[in-house]
Parts: C-alpha cells; structure tokens; sequence
C-alpha cells in the first residue's frame, strides 16, 4: 500500500502568518474592550472600530488531550499613555498551562496569580514563554510595530474572563519617552 504524503498547515515564524485552508480569525476590536484600558476617555475619543488585535487559529475539537494552535497578532499603539494589549485571562480549567512563543515585534507577557502578585517577561522573535497553570495571561505591545506570539495549549483549557473583570491586572504599562514603564494600580 502507498505511503500517504500530505502537505500540511504551515505558519510563517517571522510574521506568525498562518496558511491554512481551515484557518479561523476572530478580530478584537476597541469596542470589545470596554474597561480594559485605563484612559476610558481617551479610549471613547478613539474610533471604536480600531483593530487591537487578531487571533488566527487552526480549528480543534474541544475534547480531552487536544491541542489548540493560535497566533495573536497585537497592533502597535497607545490609548491614553498606556499601550495596546489583550484582554487577558486565566483558563476556565485554572491548571492547564500554556506555551507563548514570540515571531516579532516587542513586548511583554504580564503573568498574574491568583493572589494578585504579577510576574512580567519580555517578548521578543525566538522568546519562549512556558505559562503554568493558576496564572492570567496578557500581552502588552511596547514597540513600534505589530507583535506576533505562536500559542499552544489544551483545547479543554477554556478562557475565564471574568475572574479579572473586578480589578484587572494590578500592573499597567505605560509609556515613557522611547521607553516604557510599569506602573502598580
Ligand atoms: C491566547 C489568547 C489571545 C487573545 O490565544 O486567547 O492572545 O487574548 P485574550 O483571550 O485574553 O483576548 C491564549 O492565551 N489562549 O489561551
Ligand atoms: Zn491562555
């Protein structure tokens, strides 16, 4: 019998482009982040319709031992002074973990357990980020271009978004000059 050779899904890890037949997109837009950004004036200010970010992802079965594949493409930009993010999360099922790899663009990962303490690493091409369980997740785009990060994680995992609605992350981050800075709320 032949040997079946078939070409597979690819993504592009310098741009995070995902080429597949079956790719799905969902586009998260300012008007789907109400309250996110602390500046809620600047943010009424601005055209609500702006792209934030954008998720490509491979479709996967939500079933037990699956795995689901994702880039987060995060736009450059600022709102108020504070610089274009995602929404954050914890998982639905707390334990499951998660792996962020970064394609381009700069920026940081903000990691917050549940006690409200936040850890922070720096994305980058080639970063690897290994998110534990117990921890919200949120990238924050310092730079000047888009930020690409690859994810992987279980398809049983789920999005809890609102363990964080109260209080969001304790760390903001700004800008400052050609820099940034963190700032404890
Ligand atoms: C990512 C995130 C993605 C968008 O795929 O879902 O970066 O962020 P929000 O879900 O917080 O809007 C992931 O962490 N999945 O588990
Ligand atoms: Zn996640």
């Amino acid at each position: 019998m032949p040997v079946a050779l078939s070409i597979p899904s690819s993504v592009n890890y310098s741009t995070g482009q995902i080429h597949a037949s079956n790719k799905q997109t969902k586009v998260t837009k300012l008007k789907d982040l109400q309250g996110v950004f602390c500046d809620t004036q600047a943010a009424d200010e601005m055209d609500a319709e702006t792209c934030i970010y954008q998720v490509e992802m491979l479709p996967a079965q939500s079933v037990e031992g699956e795995l689901n594949f994702g880039v987060t493409h995060l736009e450059a930009g600022i709102i108020g002074d504070e610089f274009y993010m995602t929404r954050g999360h914890f998982h639905q099922r707390i334990e499951q973990a998660e792996f962020y790899l970064g394609c381009q663009g700069e920026g940081l990962l903000l990691l917050q357990d549940e006690q409200g303490e936040v850890r922070v690493e720096k994305v980058f091409a080639g970063s690897i980020h290994h998110i534990g369980g117990y921890l919200a997740h949120r990238l924050v785009n310092t730079g000047s271009m888009r930020l690409s990060a690859m994810a992987v994680w279980p398809a049983v995992a789920g999005h809890n978004y609102e363990a964080l609605k109260q209080n969001g992350f304790n760390v903001s981050v700004v800008k400052d000059g050609d820099h940034y800075r963190l700032v404890e709320k």
